[in-house]
């Protein structure tokens, strides 16, 4: 519709406010009421404007109508009086906020609104500055309620609230009490939204004017949140969600948002280590480089598979890239592999063999136009928390929900349905959804004729599946296994979400399988409707280290190391021979060190004595291997179990790019300098080649990303240049003009027949069982405070919000053993024993217990078992039997 802005014809769609014609006509009101993610209140009344024949409207409530003119400049009068009548509430230093920290400040100085001398001071409210990371002065809060209902619409939490009268108005936690002690989950939403500085964050620096800003991707989760950090003097002033965000669309949370203090923490490595005479010891850059290429070129002389990588998840795509091209080409072995191993392997074997490629099937977009969601053995809400808001979001809007989760997490409380099922048993639960599809017609038969292949044979097997036996098997009720099966199968538009719950199994590979069976099913992928199979990759950039390579089987872009064609390619680039046979996974490294053939074992960034299972039997191989190196920012268990240990750079401090959970290359840039005395992992890798008379050419991140380009045909189109130019590009992208696929197999699948297949696995007991002398059933996964081995997050104020690890056990347990909240516990397994306090909740199951793995000393990995998965080698973290007896 058209309408008139000061004189000017403006043009805007229906749905459209005046607030919207104004910004169209290109001019700016004061909006401190408003914020366009939120609903609106328009009760600031700064943002009004005169409508010929009307009068004053507040611009963000009112629809702009076809025809409508309206003064903007004419009614700069009353915009200015609301603003001062704003400012005489307030005292005199909310005008002194630097003004890109207040939107207030800003807007009075452009309207020339000064506090009148000599009025009378507001009573004061006084301050919370309990939170480690957001503080709040009561006395600039304008009642505007922004964070309000940021923390409702956007975060989902609802921590806040109004409290007071009239003037007296004023944000509080919804629980009464200081803000520590709230129900705030620390993601600054409401910070990010405030327009007057009454909520901020700690720090000095935050008084100063802002030097450099620099956009990058956060480098905690698979969520690949887009930030912009501030920095001054090297020093990083705040990180906060990049405004337009191409995942995270403005939001973020607490790690991403607050937890950077570990870049200067104390105990930060900064000189290289050598182990001499059992001490690690400081050395020279020359020294480390030096002695580490004279030792690997021993190695490479007599038997190059003596040697082995782990490279890093946390690192760079094009330092992953340089970690396996030094393992192939300099090295000659195939030993070189990455976390994704402990993690999701299943889905990139299971989702590979099902629909043809390793990675999710939709862009996290495709959520807004789900009306069901089923997550399964995740919980975003802790471990991909701006995924978690959006779901949650999504809930809130009407899209109906089914979790299946042995817990009660936070979006199990908010489901249609929660299916409880005992760990372990999730292939039976899928085989019984499909059943129960099947059997009630929602089975897309057209879909599946025309796209998959297995129906009959999958048929065949379902008829074992009944709920029935489903809930022998499962502890899930037959009814709720109908209810959730027809929620999903009758939606219009379904997706799957799932998380390590599904993978990190015996059968985590088959639990893949099986449950992208639902979606072929309902016709709910590809050529299909709905929203998919979407696996919730952990790390920052777990994606891009297997999409670069770093697998023992894979060369960059998926290629198969046996491969001909692919093999040809890689020996022209990069003029060496290439080791045919495939390589060592992780456990198996782990292994044949302590079998003594492992001569030297190079851990990129992995805390492998904190992270991998059963770490008694993983400190016997380091005990083992002759020469451990590794690159760390901190010395960790790991590190300190080396004998050789590089200081290196993190994501903040470094160039090149990350792919997220839903195949987005994006860019990292360097925000700040790395300390004096650590590299880039890059860098590092480079220096050690070169001693060994090698180039592994790439001598920047820009120059590996194109090398990578030009050998793999999944990502031939994508490069720094073309990211920094148009923003994040999904794979596959196979020419420069390609823009990239954000939703796969939208024709055909990616199989060599074309066709989706229907996996036929049956449900298997897991590996562990409990009995007499163990019998708990114990699950290790995430808390929202701290992140994997904890390296950083134990660095920074979120040991404020969670200071050690506990254990989770149900009421009724805790007082069968005679336990209260806080005991401390001896957890004993059959692999190893571990000593936490108890957390008494009814998130868990009686006969399960939960705990996290972020506090090494807690040693919760000495606990788990070597299971693992049939086809992956992926680690059965999600259950051990336990014992549990008090310390006291
Ligand atoms: N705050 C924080 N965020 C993180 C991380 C972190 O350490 N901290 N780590 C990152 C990494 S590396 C990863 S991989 C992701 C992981 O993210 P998630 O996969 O969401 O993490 P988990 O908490 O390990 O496991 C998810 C859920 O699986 C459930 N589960 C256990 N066993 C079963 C089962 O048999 N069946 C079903 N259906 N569910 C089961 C658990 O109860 C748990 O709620 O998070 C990433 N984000
Ligand atoms: N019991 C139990 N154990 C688990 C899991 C579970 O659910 N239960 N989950 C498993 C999963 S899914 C994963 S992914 C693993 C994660 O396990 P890890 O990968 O070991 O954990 P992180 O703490 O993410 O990172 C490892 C190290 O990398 C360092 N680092 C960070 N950035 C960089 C960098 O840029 N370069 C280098 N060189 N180092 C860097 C950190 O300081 C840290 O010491 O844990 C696994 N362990
Ligand atoms: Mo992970």
């Amino acid at each position: 519709m058209r309408l008139v802005i000061d004189g000017r014809q403006v043009e805007v769609p229906s749905g459209a406010t005046l607030l919207d014609a104004v910004g169209a006509a290109g001019l700016v009101l004061p909006t401190l009421c408003h914020d366009d993610r939120l609903t609106t209140v328009a009760s600031c009344r700064t943002c009004l404007v005169d409508i010929t024949g009307r009068g004053p409207a507040a611009a963000c409530s009112t629809p702009a109508e076809e025809g409508l003119n309206v003064s903007v400049n004419a009614s700069r009068q009353m915009r200015r009086d609301a603003l001062q009548s704003i400012v005489a509430g307030l005292p005199p230093r909310a005008l002194e906020v630097p003004a890109d920290r207040s939107e207030l400040a800003r807007q009075c100085a452009d309207y020339g609104v000064a506090a009148i001398p000599g009025s009378p001071a507001p009573p004061e409210r006084g301050l919370d500055h309990s939170h480690p990371y957001v503080k709040l002065d009561r006395d600039l809060c304008i009642a505007c309620g922004r964070c309000v209902r940021v923390c409702a619409e956007v975060q989902g939490t609802f921590a806040l609230t109004l409290v007071g009268r009239g003037a007296n108005t004023v944000v509080a936690p919804g629980t009464g009490g200081p803000w520590a002690e709230s129900d705030c989950v620390s993601c600054g939403a409401c910070v990010d939204t405030c327009p007057t500085g009454a909520l901020s964050e700690h720090g000095l620096l935050n008084l100063l004017p802002i030097e450099r800003r620099t956009l990058t991707t956060c480098g905690y989760c698979g969520v690949g949140c887009s930030l912009e950090v501030s920095t001054r003097d090297n020093e990083i002033m705040t990180v906060r969600p990049a405004t337009g965000g191409s995942v995270n669309r403005g939001h973020a949370c607490v790690k991403g948002r607050f937890a950077h203090g570990f870049l200067g923490a104390a105990d930060r490595l900064t000189t290289p280590l050598i182990r001499k005479n059992g001490t690690l010891t400081p050395a020279t850059w020359d020294e480390a480089t030096g002695y580490v290429a004279a030792r690997l070129t021993e190695i490479r002389n007599s038997a190059p598979d003596g040697f082995a990588v782990v490279s890093s998840a946390r690192a760079t795509n094009e330092e992953n890239y340089l970690a396996q091209k030094f393992a192939r080409a300099v090295m000659g072995t195939n030993n070189v592999d990455n976390c994704a191993r402990l993690c999701h392997s299943p889905s990139a074997v299971g989702l590979a063999a099902t629909f043809g490629l390793g990675g999710g099937t939709n862009p996290f977009d495709d959520l807004d136009r789900c009306d069901a969601v089923l997550l399964v053995g995740a919980n975003p809400t802790a471990a991909h928390p701006v995924v978690g808001s959006r779901i949650f979001q999504r809930v809130m809007d009407g899209a109906r929900l089914v979790v299946v989760d042995p817990r009660r997490t936070f979006l199990a409380r908010h489901a249609d349905v929660h299916l409880r099922p005992r760990p372990g048993t999730n292939v039976a639960v899928f085989n019984g959804l499909s059943h129960i599809l099947v059997r009630q017609g929602l089975a897309d038969t057209d879909f599946l004729e025309a796209h998959t292949s297995g129906y009959g044979e999958l048929l065949g097997l379902l008829g074992d599946y009944t709920p029935e036996r489903v809930a022998e098997i499962s502890g899930v009720p037959a009814d709720d296994l109908i209810r959730a099966a027809l929620i999903y199968g009758q939606a219009r538009s379904p997706a799957i979400f799932y998380g390590l719950g599904v993978t990190e199994h015996l059968h985590g590979t088959d639990g893949v399988r099986t449950l992208s069976n639902l979606a072929l099913l309902r016709g709910a992928v590809g050529p299909g409707t709905g929203g998919g199979v979407n696996p919730l990759r952990g790390q920052n950039n777990v994606q891009g280290a297997s999409d670069m390579g770093a697998l023992p089987d894979l060369l960059p872009g998926y290629q198969q190391v046996k491969d001909p064609a692919a093999r040809t390619r890689f020996v022209q680039t990069w003029q060496t021979g290439l080791p045919t046979r495939p390589g060592l996974r992780i456990p198996q490294m782990f292994a044949s060190a302590r079998s003594g053939e492992l001569k030297a074992l190079w851990v990129i960034g992995e805390d492998v004595l904190a992270t991998d299972p059963d770490s008694t039997s993983v400190r016997a191989a380091l005990d083992a291997c002759p020469l451990v190196i590794c690159n760390d920012l901190f010395l960790s268990p790991t590190a300190t179990a080396a004998d050789v240990v590089f200081p290196v750079a993190a994501w903040l401090e470094k160039e090149g790019t990350f792919v997220n959970f839903d195949r987005r290359f994006q860019r990292v840039r360097s925000a700040v300098a790395p300390p004096d005395g650590a590299r880039s992992d890059f860098a590092v890798l480079h220096a050690v080649a070169a001693l060994m008379g090698a180039d592994l050419g790439c001598a920047t991140p820009a120059e590996a990303l194109a090398e990578c380009a030009s050998l793999a045909p999944l990502f031939a189109g994508i490069s720094h240049h073309r990211l920094d130019r148009e923003g994040p590009l999904h794979w596959p992208c196979e020419s420069a003009e390609s823009p990239g696929t954000p939703r796969l197999y939208q024709d055909r699948f990616a199989t060599p027949d074309g066709l989706a297949h229907l996996a036929v696995r049956p449900y298997l007991p897991p590996g562990e069982q409990c009995d007499a002398a163990f019998p708990y059933l114990l699950i290790t996964g995430r808390r929202e405070e701290h992140y994997n081995s904890g390296s950083m997050t134990r660095r920074t104020g979120n040991l404020r919000l969670l200071a050690e690890e506990t254990v989770d056990i149900c009421p009724g347990d805790a007082a069968g053993l005679g336990l209260a909240e806080g005991d401390r516990v001896e957890l004993s397994s059959r692999h190893g024993t571990a000593v936490l306090r108890i957390r008494v909740t009814d998130d868990v199951e009686p006969g399960q217990l939960f705990a996290g793995f972020h506090f090494p000393d807690a040693t919760v990995n000495s606990l788990t078992s070597s299971v693992e998965d049939e086809f992956t080698g992926c680690p059965e973290y999600k259950l051990t039997a336990v014992s549990i007896s008090s310390c006291s």
